[in-house]
């Protein structure tokens, strides 16, 4: 295409269209742009990571990872990491303060099986490591990690929504995601994993109602970041532990990132929109979802830089 690759954030797109356009930035900013396999799914497809970072490699800077797609039927998310990566790569001036402090490593779609299913199959399919709670296959990734793994929100049956696999890494995909995390562990600032839908900016812990002992430091930064988002299109986000604003979750990644792996700022955001359409969000909406997530991200990161 005119562009050199074919994501238009005018429509969802397929697995193939995403994984091209990591191709894409690949070859085309070299310096700028790093992308790794970090891992097979169960049905053999990678998982893709992409590093954008200064001066062609890792110095000593600090780290944001931030990961979609974890879940297949949640489109917007993997639309909303493209759309970021796509703003840093083509305003490289703009960003030039907050690239000089973090690198940004992204997972657009940690579970490719669930999200090439939805497009072929059954766009509302939740299950993250394989097809679908049709044949009761596949886990739910976010409740396969090993904290607290299976102590409430989730499910030993392999036909639930939240089975929470035959036992803690059970699934490619998790491991793909804590091995990314322990080979960074030293460097990450920030954890952020993308969900949808309910506009929530959620905080640890999910596996009990008890708050981690930095949750303020945590919360403050949260703010900040919701309040950048407000300013661009008006939606607002609820600020709260994931039991306080949804229900009691163990095993999923930001319980682990925190508490297995000591990254102080771990956080789930769940994106557009608040029920409405839900699970599917007309693509209109793309485009604003990627402009407030990202001014938001933005604003947290500059924060996080002062702390
Ligand atoms: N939401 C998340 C889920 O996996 C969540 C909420 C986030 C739970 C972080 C635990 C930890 O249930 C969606 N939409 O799936």
């Amino acid at each position: 295409s005119r562009n050199g690759h074919r994501l238009t954030w005018e429509r969802y797109h397929s697995l193939d269209d995403i994984y091209s356009y990591l191709d894409y930035l690949k070859i085309t900013f070299p310096d700028f742009v790093t992308v790794t396999d970090i891992g097979t799914s169960t049905e053999g497809r990678p998982i893709k990571a992409v590093r954008l970072h200064q001066n062609g490699g890792r110095t000593n800077k600090k780290s944001i990872l931030i990961d979609a797609g974890i879940h297949a039927r949640e489109w917007i998310t993997p639309a909303t990491i493209t759309y970021m990566i796509r703003e840093i790569v083509d305003n490289p001036q703009k960003y030039d303060c907050i690239m000089n402090e973090f690198d940004w490593l992204f997972v657009p779609v940690l579970n490719p099986d669930g999200y090439a299913y939805t497009h072929s199959n059954n766009r509302m399919s939740e299950v993250a490591s394989t097809k679908a709670s049709l044949s009761c296959t596949g886990a739910d990734a976010n409740r396969n990690f090993d904290h607290h793994w299976l102590t409430g929100g989730s499910s030993r049956n392999p036909c639930s929504d939240t089975f929470a696999g035959s036992k803690a890494f059970s699934e490619p995909e998790s491991r793909a995601l804590r091995d990314l995390v322990l080979a960074n562990k030293d460097d990450l600032a920030m954890y952020i994993s993308l969900h949808a839908y309910s506009q929530m900016w959620l905080l640890p812990w999910g596996h009990k109602e008890e708050k981690p002992e930095d949750f303020s430091d945590l919360y403050s930064l949260a703010k900040i970041g919701s309040k950048a988002l407000e300013t661009v299109n008006g939606a607002s986000y609820l600020i709260g532990s994931i039991p306080d604003l949804l229900y009691i979750a163990s095993g999923s990644s930001i319980d682990w990132v925190k508490g297995a792996a000591g990254v102080k700022y771990a956080y789930t955001l769940e994106l557009r929109d608040s029920g409405r359409y839900g699970f599917l969000l007309p693509a209109r909406l793309i485009l604003p979802s990627g402009k407030e997530t990202w001014v938001a991200l933005h604003a947290s990161a500059i924060e996080l830089a002062k702390r």
